[in-house]
């Protein structure tokens, strides 16, 4: 019997390199799932939720929100097929007692993968995701001839995670993450968008909602981010916080942001569907041992070329030597050690004014304790 196109997508993605996938027609026009697309994207930006995140609110030439339709942004897209590739590692959990002044980068920013000289080369998932779904898209159209298609991690025009959704991958947890029965939350998502039909008899099965009455993610967040379930305040969010924000961090979330110095957690460690994810054992996301509870002197001490060798090709470039700095130095006050003091008084008499601020209040924190 020939596969069905979704399990053809599933077979190849696996031998592609991903954990599961699957395919999401684009919700018809006037459809309830295409005005929920619409509309709930929409007010979360015009309700101030995306911070500073300019590139969610990109307009199109009618005024729309780009990432809030994709029938608008790419109207030749009649399907999405939506991969995932876990990155679980068999690592401490930012929950679990760490060493005295360590901080914490999220699991997802340690990975790497060893070069053929034996190397440890840091790696990003945009990459390693793009890679692996261009190849699916060459083997796809081997077998089915030709249809447009476009791959993106992070980048397109939508919103992975209800995509995600469609594709049966899992259900919406109330942390907002994408959940899966067997993987839990710790996967990325990467999606093709594709000119192929799917047919009625083909719909994937939308993954049934097992959080039931369990609020430990919404109870667990430090700043009150999750403003109940499947909202977030991503202006809150810690990941936000010490990753997109630039400038100071606001005065009432410091304290709460705690020793997360890149991303956060939290919300992922305290959810019992983490418990029994598998190891993902990826030989191109292998877990980085040194940025795994990173002790905040040793980080504190890089210089700015030092930063530039340990994360060139990582996500936590993205923070920049200035924000990772500034969060180190947020870090540092939070962990209330006194040995910290001679280097936060170095660091308030720098020229970055953001890092002398922070340094100070930082300074101010230790010393009250
Ligand atoms: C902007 C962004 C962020 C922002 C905002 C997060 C957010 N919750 O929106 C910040 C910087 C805070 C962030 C943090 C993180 N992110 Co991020 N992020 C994105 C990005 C680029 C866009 C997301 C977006 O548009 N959000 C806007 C809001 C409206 O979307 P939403 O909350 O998902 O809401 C939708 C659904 O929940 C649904 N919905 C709303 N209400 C309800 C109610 C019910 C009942 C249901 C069923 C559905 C539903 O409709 C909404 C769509 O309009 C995506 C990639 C992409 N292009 O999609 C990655 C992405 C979501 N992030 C990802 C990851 C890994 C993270 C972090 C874990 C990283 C870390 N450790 O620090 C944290 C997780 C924090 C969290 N609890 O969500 C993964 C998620 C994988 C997964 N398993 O879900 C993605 C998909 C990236 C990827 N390619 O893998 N992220
Ligand atoms: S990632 Fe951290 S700050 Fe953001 S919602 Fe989850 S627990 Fe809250
Ligand atoms: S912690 Fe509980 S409520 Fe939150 S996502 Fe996990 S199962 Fe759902």
């Amino acid at each position: 019997m020939p596969l069905s196109l979704h399990e053809l997508i599933a077979q190849k993605a696996v031998a592609a390199g991903f954990s599961t996938a699957g395919i999401a027609r684009v919700p018809d026009p006037g459809s309830p799932e295409d005005i929920r697309e619409r509309e709930s994207f929409t007010s979360w930006v015009e309700q101030g939720n995306a911070g500073e995140m300019e590139y969610l609110k990109r307009r199109n030439d009618a005024g729309d929100l780009v990432r809030s339709s994709l029938r608008a942004a790419a109207p030749w897209a009649k399907s999405v097929i939506v991969c995932a590739a876990s990155y679980h590692s068999d690592q401490p959990l930012s929950i679990h007692t760490a060493p005295e002044g360590a901080g914490w980068i999220a699991r997802y920013a340690w990975t790497a993968r060893q070069s053929g000289e034996g190397q440890t080369i840091p790696s990003d998932y945009h990459n390693v995701l793009l890679k692996r779904l261009q190849k699916l898209d060459a083997s796809l159209h081997e077998h089915l001839g030709p249809f447009e298609s476009k791959c993106y991690v992070d980048t397109g025009p939508l919103v992975e995670r209800v995509y995600a959704r469609y594709a049966g991958i899992g259900w919406t947890g109330k942390n907002t993450c994408i959940l899966n029965q067997k993987l839990g939350s710790w996967f990325f998502l990467g999606v093709i968008l594709t000119s192929l039909e799917v047919p009625d008899h083909e719909r994937a099965s939308l993954a049934a909602d097992r959080c039931g009455s369990c609020t430990r993610c919404i109870d667990a967040c430090p700043t009150g981010a999750l403003t109940g379930p499947h909202q977030m305040d991503a202006s809150r969010c810690i990941s936000y916080l010490t990753i997109e924000k630039r400038g100071p961090l606001p005065m009432d979330l410091r304290e709460a942001i705690g020793r997360q110095i890149f991303g956060c957690d939290i919300c992922q460690d305290v959810c019992p569907w983490n418990r029994k994810a598998p190891i993902a054992a990826d030989p191109e996301m292998i877990p980085r041992p040194e940025l795994v509870n990173p002790a905040l002197g040793w980080l504190a001490e890089l210089s700015q070329e030092d930063f530039g060798r340990l994360f060139f090709g990582s996500p936590v470039k993205r923070a920049k030597f200035e924000g990772l700095r500034r969060n180190i130095a947020i870090a540092m006050g939070n962990s209330g050690r006194k040995e910290f003091l001679p280097k936060l008084r170095e660091w308030a008499s720098e020229s970055d004014a953001v890092l002398a601020e922070s340094a100070e209040w930082a300074i101010r924190q230790i010393e009250r304790s």
